[in-house]
């Protein structure tokens, strides 16, 4: 599989997923559709889909224009509030992308429709990525507007936590600095978070993108990956995992680095 990053308005992430053997791609959360189709230009792709992960108008406004501009598209979701929408998926849903599986991983709380995405083949030893909106950030997650931390503790450490650890995360937004900062201050003894703000550093000031990121390395260094670890749970002053995650979101949420 090959992914091209497409960056779009202030800090959002749009993502063209190609299939290399039949050339069949997906687009990630269109919100900008003339960057969208000079990319399926440029690649010489064949879009057939559009993976939404959330209603939120940085993601899914820009569906119905780029189904007018390119008629036909299947467009999938979890929630109807998104535009243009003709597949609602729901955990666990399967479909293909030529020879790519795509599998639907409901992670409801930042909206209580979202959905993440999980692309692998049927070949063991290939890579894997997970398209995670803004459920997961690096370094971060997203914040709770239609849910609870119950869910999303659930959403990322029982579900995005067991995908395969080569797993590549591709988020909804360059937030990686601003994340870790706060990251920092979780866990300031925290060896993989500073070795991640220096590389951070380096990328933004080359003005390129920080994703994607592994599910190993998110356990590294994410405080919302690690609300079972002693070091996290300490600075909440919680010993529970879920009260612990609610803690540190609202902290985040009032955090000014
Ligand atoms: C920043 O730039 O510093 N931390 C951000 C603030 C996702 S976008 C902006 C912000 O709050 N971003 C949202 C978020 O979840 N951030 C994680 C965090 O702050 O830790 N959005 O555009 C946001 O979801 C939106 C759109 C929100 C429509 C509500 C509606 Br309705
Ligand atoms: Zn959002």
């Amino acid at each position: 599989m090959d992914v091209k990053i497409l960056p779009a308005l202030q800090d959002n992430y749009m993502y063209l997923i190609v299939d290399k053997a039949t050339k069949e791609a997906a687009i990630v959360d269109p919100v900008e559709p003339k960057t969208v189709l000079e990319a399926v230009k440029q690649n010489g792709v064949n879009l057939t889909t559009v993976l939404t992960t959330h209603h939120h108008w940085d993601h899914a406004g820009g569906n119905d224009e780029l189904v007018k501009l390119h008629p036909g598209l299947k467009v999938y979701g979890g929630d109807v509030r998104i535009g243009a929408l003709t597949n609602k998926v729901k955990h666990n849903d399967k479909f293909n992308l030529g020879n790519l599986n795509v599998e639907c991983l409901f992670t409801p709380c930042h909206t209580a429709g979202h959905i993440c995405y999980y692309v692998s083949t049927d070949k063991e030893e290939d890579e894997t990525a997970v398209f995670t909106g803004d459920t997961l950030f690096l370094g971060g997650c997203g914040r709770f507007f239609e849910g609870t931390a119950e869910q999303m503790y659930h959403a990322l450490i029982n579900v995005l936590s067991s995908l395969p650890e080569d797993t590549k995360v591709f988020c909804g937004h360059e937030y990686t600095l601003q994340n870790l900062k706060f990251a920092a201050h979780v866990e300031p003894q925290n060896k993989d978070v500073e070795k991640k703000i220096l590389w951070s550093t380096e990328r933004r000031g080359e003005g390129k993108p920080t994703v994607p990121s592994t599910i190993r390395e998110e356990k590294l260094y994410n405080p919302f990956m690690r609300v079972e670890t002693a070091a996290v749970k300490a600075h909440a002053g919680k010993e529970c995992a879920v009260a612990t995650m609610q803690r540190i979101r609202q902290e985040k949420d009032n955090f000014k680095g």
